[in-house]
């Protein structure tokens, strides 16, 4: 789990060039494994507490918000470009950018006129419920917007993280392999739909979408599916609809 990796032991955390002291989240490699487990407990039942405090913010203001989490590279922030240029400059969408380093995601979306804020988690390998506290705090949201989540890309340790939000949403490409939602399970079961990118590569790459789709099912039976290319635009319009159905169910 993600005390062994080291992830949430970062000291600093930098929102679009601010650095940050992070939250009660040191701790120590020298604890008996109980005491771990209790450790990481506390880490995620606090996450919890802020996650809802969080959900809570975005109920008042009527916002939907969307945790996008992926591998790196599925094409998470290819995806976004194409669905903000689709829904124009008046939709009210927002997103929040987490990556380790580098605010070349947010310079991407800051071209399509959409609000953004980028974290920087450093060390940690996947936003938590405070950075998205704090990165709210940087952003004036209209009510009844749409706030987009880029995760770290990363399949296991953001599957731990509640951010408070409305929807969880899988990202998967066809070059990862079709045999991922068994090896990376916690991310799929926690995941709300998953949308299969870079379909216009499927003549090229040996993945089965049908067995991709057994896999996810073997973790999670009522997982939705959505085959699309973000660089093509192929599907891309069975995205921009459920987005709408969601915040139908939202408002
Ligand atoms: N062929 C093809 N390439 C794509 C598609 N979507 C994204 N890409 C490419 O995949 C690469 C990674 O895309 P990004 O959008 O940066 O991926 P990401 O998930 O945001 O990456 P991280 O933020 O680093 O995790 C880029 O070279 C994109 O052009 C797609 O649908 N088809
Ligand atoms: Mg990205």
């Amino acid at each position: 789990m993600c005390s062994t990796c080291g992830c949430s032991s970062t000291d600093s955390i930098s929102y679009s060039g601010f650095n940050l002291e992070s939250s009660s989240q040191h701790h120590h490699h020298h604890h008996g494994e109980t005491e771990v487990i209790e450790l990481e407990k506390n880490i995620l039942s606090r996450n919890n507490e802020i996650a809802d405090h969080n959900r809570e913010h975005f109920r008042s203001l009527g916002t939907i918000a969307f945790n996008l989490v992926s591998s790196p590279g599925s094409g998470k922030t290819t995806l976004l470009e194409a669905t903000l240029l689709s829904m124009g400059p008046q939709s009210s969408c927002y997103v929040i950018e987490g990556d380790q380093q580098t605010n070349r995601d947010a310079e991407r979306i800051a071209k399509c006129q959409a609000p953004v804020v980028q974290i920087n988690t450093g060390k940690a390998c996947h936003l938590d419920a405070s950075m998205i506290h704090r990165a709210l705090h940087q952003m004036e949201m209209k009510p009844d917007g749409i706030l987009f989540i880029e995760n770290v890309g990363n399949l296991v340790c953001p599957a731990l993280f509640d951010l408070g939000e409305s929807k969880r949403v899988v990202i998967i490409s066809v070059t990862e392999g079709d045999d991922k939602p068994i090896k990376y399970p916690e991310m799929f079961q926690s995941s709300d739909i998953c949308l299969i990118n870079k379909i216009d590569l499927l003549p090229y790459v040996p993945f089965s979408v049908d067995r991709f789709k057994e896999y996810a099912r073997m973790v999670k039976p009522e997982m939705e599916f959505i085959e699309l290319s973000a660089l093509t635009g192929e599907g891309l319009g069975y995205w921009l609809d459920w987005i709408k159905t969601e915040e139908g169910v939202t408002v």
